[in-house]
C-alpha cells in the first residue's frame, strides 16, 4: 500500500501516528514499516472504544460434569467407540503454543522447556508422549496441527524439527501462525514497538480456528474424514491427547463439544469455570469471576462452580464450523508493553502501560448446542508449567510426573 493511501485510512481510525517516524527512515524501512502497518488489523483498536462497558454476562447457572464414576461405568463402550473413531482417522489434534509464556520467564517457545534433571524433558516432547499412547492403543496416526504465534512460530518449528519430532511422523504434523492484535496506550493508540513495527501480540487462543481456517486446515481435515479437533494446552504436561474413552463419551453422548475439567482446589484456583449461561454451556474465566460465585457453596458446602476448565477440548467440526460465524466478547488485559515514543526512544514501562486484546477459546462454547464437562483425576491429568516454583509450576510438574512414574 502507498503512504498517502495508508495515512489516508489509518486518519479514518485516529491511528495516524503510526507513519510519525517515516519521513526519516532510510527507503528499506519504509517499505518494512508500511508492510507492517497495513497488515494491522484496525477493528481491535475500534472496539477499544467500547472497553469501559465489561462483557455483559447472561444468567449463569451450574453445569454438571460426567464424573468418574458414570465414566468407569461405561469405560468399555466409550473406550471402544474412542478408538474406532482414532483408527478411522475422525479425530485430529491442535496444540494451542501461540502463546509467549512471559511468566515462565523464558524467551523462546514455551513447549522448548526442559523439565529433564537427569536427562531432557522438553514439554513439547511429554507432549508428543502423550499422543502417542492413544495412537498405540488405536493403531493409527492422528493428524498434530500445531499453532504458533508470530513471535516463537520459526524458534517453535525449527526445535521440533531437530528433534525430529520426537519420533511422530513428520507428515502428520502441520504448523499455523495464529493472528495478531495490537497493543493500544490508555487513549486507544497503537504502540509502536520500534519506528517500523507496531506493537503487536498473539491474539488469545479464541483465535485458533480462524487462524486454523485461514491457513487452509478446515478443508484440509474434512477432506481427511476428520470430525472431531482435541485442542490443548502447551503447559500441561501430563494430558491426555486424543483420549479414546473422552472421545468414545463425547461421540456416544452426542455432544457438541466436550470439556476435561477436574473439581477445583479451592474457589482461588486459577482455572475458568464450566457453567451455563443462558442456558447455554460457558465458561467464565478465573480473572473474571465474581466473589459470589467464586465462593457460592451447594446445599453440601461444595463450591458451587466446582468444575475447573483444564483446557482440553473436543470439538465436533460441524458444530464448530456453525458457531464460528457468531462472534466472540473480546478481552482486554492491562499489560506493561515496551513501546517508542514520540521523540523516538525506546520506553520499558515498570507499570502496566498498555491494553492487550484477547479472544478466549471457550466463549465459543455459547455457540453450542451441548457440551459435555468430563471429570479427569488431577494428579493423573492436570500438571500445567505456569511459574518457575509454586502452583502450576516447574516444580510441582516434577512433582507429579514422578508421581505418575516419569523419569526425569
Ligand atoms: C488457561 C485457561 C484457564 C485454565 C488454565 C489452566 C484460557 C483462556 N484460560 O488460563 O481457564 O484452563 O489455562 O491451566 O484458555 N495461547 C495461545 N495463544 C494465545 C494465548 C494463549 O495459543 O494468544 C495458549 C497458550 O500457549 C497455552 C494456552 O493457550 O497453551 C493457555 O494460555 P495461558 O497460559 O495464557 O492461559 P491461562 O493459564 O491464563
Amino acid at each position: 500500500m502507498k503512504y498517502e493511501e495508508l495515512f489516508n485510512e489509518l486518519k479514518v481510525h485516529g491511528q495516524e501516528h503510526l507513519l510519525h517516524f517515516y519521513e526519516e527512515l532510510p527507503e528499506e524501512e519504509q517499505k518494512k514499516l508500511l508492510e507492517n502497518v497495513s497488515r494491522l488489523d484496525l477493528s481491535y483498536a475500534e472496539a477499544f472504544a467500547g472497553k469501559g462497558e465489561e462483557i455483559q454476562r447472561g444468567t449463569i447457572e451450574p453445569l454438571k460434569a460426567m464424573t468418574l464414576a458414570e465414566e468407569e461405568a461405561h469405560a468399555k463402550e466409550y473406550r471402544e467407540a474412542g478408538i474406532r473413531a482414532l483408527r478411522e482417522g475422525r479425530a485430529a489434534a491442535v496444540l494451542l503454543a501461540g502463546g509467549m509464556g512471559t511468566r515462565l520467564g523464558t524467551d523462546g517457545p514455551k513447549g522448548c522447556f526442559d523439565l529433564g534433571i537427569t536427562r531432557p524433558v522438553y514439554i513439547f516432547q511429554r507432549l508428543i508422549e502423550n499422543l502417542q499412547d492413544s495412537v498405540k492403543e488405536a493403531g493409527a496416526y492422528v493428524h498434530l496441527l500445531i499453532m504458533t504465534g508470530e513471535p516463537n512460530d520459526r524458534a517453535t518449528r525449527s526445535f521440533l524439527k531437530e528433534h525430529d519430532f520426537f519420533g511422530y511422523p513428520e507428515e502428520y504434523v502441520h504448523f499455523f501462525v495464529q493472528d495478531t492484535a495490537p497493543a493500544v496506550d490508555e487513549n486507544g493508540k497503537i504502540l509502536l514497538e520500534s519506528k517500523t513495527a507496531p506493537a503487536v501480540s498473539p491474539n488469545g487462543n479464541g483465535g485458533w480456528y480462524s487462524s486454523l481456517k485461514k491457513a487452509g486446515f478446515a478443508e484440509f481435515l474434512k477432506k481427511q474424514g476428520v470430525d472431531y479437533l482435541n485442542t490443548f494446552a502447551v503447559d500441561n504436561v501430563l494430558q491426555r491427547i486424543c483420549d479414546p474413552l473422552f472421545l468414545g463419551a463425547v461421540i456416544l453422548k452426542d455432544a457438541a463439544v466436550g470439556a476435561k475439567v477436574t473439581a477445583k482446589t479451592g474457589p482461588d484456583e486459577k482455572v475458568g469455570v464450566v457453567c451455563l449461561e443462558d442456558g447455554h454451556p460457558a465458561v467464565v474465566e478465573y480473572t473474571e469471576l465474581s466473589e459470589e460465585m467464586r465462593n457460592a457453596r451447594d446445599a453440601d458446602g461444595r463450591l458451587l462452580y466446582n468444575w475447573g476448565y483444564i483446557n482440553n477440548c473436543l470439538f465436533r467440526m460441524e458444530d464448530l464450523e456453525r458457531a464460528s460465524k457468531g462472534s466472540m466478547p473480546l478481552h482486554f488485559a492491562h499489560k506493561k508493553v515496551p513501546y517508542v515514543d514520540a521523540e523516538g526512544q525506546r520506553v520499558t514501562p515498570s507499570e502496566p502501560n498498555a491494553w492487550k486484546f484477547e479472544y478466549f477459546i471457550f466463549d465459543i462454547f455459547k455457540g453450542m448446542k451441548s457440551c459435555l464437562p468430563f471429570e479427569v483425576v488431577r494428579e493423573k491429568e492436570f500438571a500445567p508449567v505456569k511459574n518457575p516454583t509454586g502452583v502450576d509450576s516447574v516444580e510441582s510438574a516434577r512433582e507429579l510426573l514422578k508421581l505418575n512414574g516419569y523419569q526425569l
